[in-house]
């Protein structure tokens, strides 16, 4: 465990050209929670890794802190290489949000740099690295608490999950970048697809094949069934969207596989809030509560009307809460998170005293499904933007070429007013979902396929194939805010915008 002074002791080792004593820090940083971006250990399925971390004195991961308060942190660079970290969901101030050189540069190995701003209402937020240290694991939790959370009569389980590979990021990327034999991308995960030359390009969907795919099957999604509503794909006879890039080593659920997951010691009869968050780089998951029934409170850390379920689909970057209540008689409850349209899978057990628990296999034996749009349809936030005809709007195209792997936004810059009512519409024109993330705002979901509800108050979005999603929000953050795709593979291929606020 690393405690302060072996930080501390550590930092002097790399020399002092790097060197920021927290003395030297402004005043309001001397009560400020020091945290280390650092590299670590963790065991993955019998072999040793070494990745990154994100590491209090007391050797805990991540921040916990209350809504109503500062976020003052120090933040100190013990990577061994530069790096910065983004506080994702939290609006600070412009030059705090953490993507690099916007507008602070990234820290060089051994600098501390200090935060300090309104941490704000409360919610499960996350942070990470806005580089390819993503997906080495540079990524943790940021809870926020509520008064309201710290009274409940309730446990509270944070659950982080990644995607891994031993390859590093930088051959991930390549691999994906590498032409195939026919001049097509390799897909790696969409069995039964032809690849290369019978997908010439993102945007050709007439030569689109069928492979044999029961589409109907894959979005039979089991959560939230919407009676009378048109089937999701419904507009699309024999489209078949492209599901995940990258077959990674293993799925982890905080650190872990299945083969040795944590097992959170949980009361007979208690309530459990599970604080799940999708860090992985490029993976989306459907959470599976087994035998529990949940209800889905919360997603990117902003209530919603509670939705019961079994199973919630969460893209990359997104969380979401749900609450379970234990059967009196106790036992042991896994919480699965299944890849997206694969068999792989991960997750934690919820387990009672003296409770036998068993083996659950890292595979399972039918494929999961792949995220739709039925569950975010039927979101309403419990706190939406009050009714505003926009002042200003936006389209924006999500377009991608699979042949390079290169993919992209219909501008570099969307241009905003301070005071403004902004409206975003999302169209994804190619087959790849994509989980949409607008730095420094929540946004509310407020139309699909031009259909208008008040969805939920969000950070993240799923905008599917084919699909059209529409985002509000008030522009009251001045900046120059990163707007991007958080699939990480999309992001460095050029999925990347800002949202340019006059006079920034
Ligand atoms: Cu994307």
């Amino acid at each position: 465990m690393l405690n302060r002074r072996t930080l501390l002791r550590s930092t002097l080792g790399l020399g002092a050209a790097g060197l920021v004593s927290p003395l030297r820090l402004p005043a309001f940083a001397q009560d400020a929670t020091p945290l280390a971006a650092t590299t670590r250990t963790i065991d993955v399925d019998g072999r040793a890794a070494t990745v990154f971390g994100l590491l209090r004195p007391d050797g805990g991961h991540g921040l916990t802190l209350d809504a109503g308060g500062r976020f003052a942190v120090t933040l100190e660079n013990r990577c061994g290489e530069p790096t910065l970290i983004h506080w994702h969901g939290l609006t600070p101030p412009w030059d705090q949000d953490g993507g690099p050189d916007t507008p602070k540069p990234l820290l060089s190995p051994g600098e501390t740099r200090a935060y300090d701003f309104p941490v704000g209402e409360g919610g499960t937020f996350w942070m990470h690295a806005h580089t390819l240290q993503e997906q080495r694991l540079l990524a943790a939790p940021l809870i926020v608490r509520r008064a309201v959370d710290r009274a409940a009569d309730e446990q509270e389980v944070v659950v982080l999950l990644h995607d891994f590979s031993f390859s590093s990021p930088e051959d991930l990327l390549a691999d994906l970048r590498k032409p195939s034999a026919d001049g097509g991308h390799a897909m790696h995960a969409m069995p039964g697809m032809p690849t290369g030359g019978a997908m010439p390009g993102m945007m050709n969907l007439g030569s689109m094949p069928m492979a044999g795919h029961d589409m109907k099957g894959m979005m039979d999604h089991g959560s939230t069934p919407m009676a009378g509503m048109k089937h999701d794909m419904g507009g699309m006879p024999g489209m078949a969207m492209d599901l995940n890039d990258i077959d990674y080593d293993a799925y982890l659920a905080n650190d872990r596989t299945l083969s040795d997951p944590e097992v959170v010691r949980v009361e007979k009869g208690g309530k459990v809030r599970l604080r799940i968050i999708d860090a992985a780089a490029s993976t989306a998951f459907v959470i599976d509560t087994g035998a529990l029934e949940a209800a889905l409170i919360e997603v990117d850390g902003q209530p919603v009307v509670p939705v019961t379920g079994r199973r919630f689909g969460m893209t990359m970057g997104q969380r979401i809460d749900l609450r379970v209540t234990l059967p009196k008689e106790g036992g042991a409850f896994p919480i699965l998170a299944l890849r997206e349209g694969a068999v792989e899978r991960t997750g934690v057990v919820l387990a009672t005293a003296g409770a036998t628990v068993a083996k659950v296999a890292g595979v399972g034996s039918t494929k999961a499904p792949a995220l739709d749009l039925r569950l975010e349809r039927s979101l309403r936030a419990v706190a939406p933007l009050a009714p505003k005809a926009p002042d200003r709007t936006h389209v924006v195209d999500l377009t991608g070429d699979m042949a390079g792997y290169s993919w992209a936004m219909s501008a570099e810059s969307f241009p905003v007013k301070r005071g403004e009512r902004v409206e975003i519409t999302l169209r994804n024109h190619s087959m790849m979902s994509h989980p949409m993330h607008l730095h420094g705002h929540h946004f509310q979901v407020v139309a699909i396929d031009g259909e208008r509800f008040a969805g939920a108050m969000r950070d993240t979005v799923l905008a599917p194939p084919m699909r059209t999603v529409t985002i509000a929000f008030d522009a009251q953050n001045l900046g120059k805010w990163a707007f991007h795709c958080h699939h990480l593979y999309h992001m460095a291929t050029g999925m990347m915008a800002f949202l340019a606020y006059e006079g920034v």
